[in-house]
């Protein structure tokens, strides 16, 4: 049976947690991982209502496919801000993975080749498009990276040697670290798969 390695960080642009509006959740139950990263509209604490909310359904989806979990969270989310969301689900023993994304969450998968997740448009909460569960494999060592537009969208492996060295918590401070923006909250889930 395969494992993953996880790590998240938020960093709220004022450096209170109770104001920010990035969120993420993980839940790993021995077969299976199903991850979220949220990035709630603006920031502040009315952006963190939002963000609470998210993370009280979240957990729960796990298991219930990345589609239903998406429409659900919708429902949750249509009397707060509104939010761009990733969820994802990776199968530990084959190493399938599957994404689904609303709005501008990066996700990423450096493997063998480097990959970039498209999203379909929309604000989960608001006006949310048909969500769309794109499928890949992931190979032993494979690194998966989800994060929000308040760090840089468009860095290579190559602005930063090193990028995926170490553990899941080294990556993350590194890519929070080096394409940080600081006009808006923050947020990094590294993932790394191990066969
Ligand atoms: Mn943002």
């Amino acid at each position: 049976m395969g494992q993953v390695e996880h790590h998240l960080i938020l960093d709220p642009m004022t450096g209170l947690l109770e104001e920010c509006g990035d969120t993420g959740v993980v839940v790993v139950d021995g077969e299976s991982c199903f991850a979220a990263l949220v990035d709630v509209l603006g920031h502040g604490p009315e952006a963190r209502q939002s963000a609470i909310v998210a993370e009280e359904f979240l957990p729960g989806c796990a298991g219930e496919g990345l589609t239903q979990s998406l429409r659900g969270l919708h429902d949750k989310l249509r009397r707060g801000r509104g939010a761009v969301v990733t969820l994802l689900d990776l199968d530990l023993e084959s190493g399938e993975l599957l994404v689904a994304g609303i709005g501008n969450i990066t996700t990423r998968i450096f493997g063998a080749e480097h990959t970039r997740v498209l999203s379909r448009d929309g604000i989960v909460g608001y006006s949310m498009s048909t969500p769309r569960e794109q499928r890949f494999r992931l190979r032993s060592g494979d690194v998966v990276l989800l994060y929000s537009d308040g760090i840089r969208e468009s860095f290579e492996a190559h602005d930063c040697p090193g990028l995926l060295a170490g553990s899941a918590k080294e990556i993350a401070e590194r890519v929070m670290r080096s394409f940080r923006k600081g006009d808006d909250d923050a947020s990094c889930l590294v993932l790394r798969y191990n066969k």
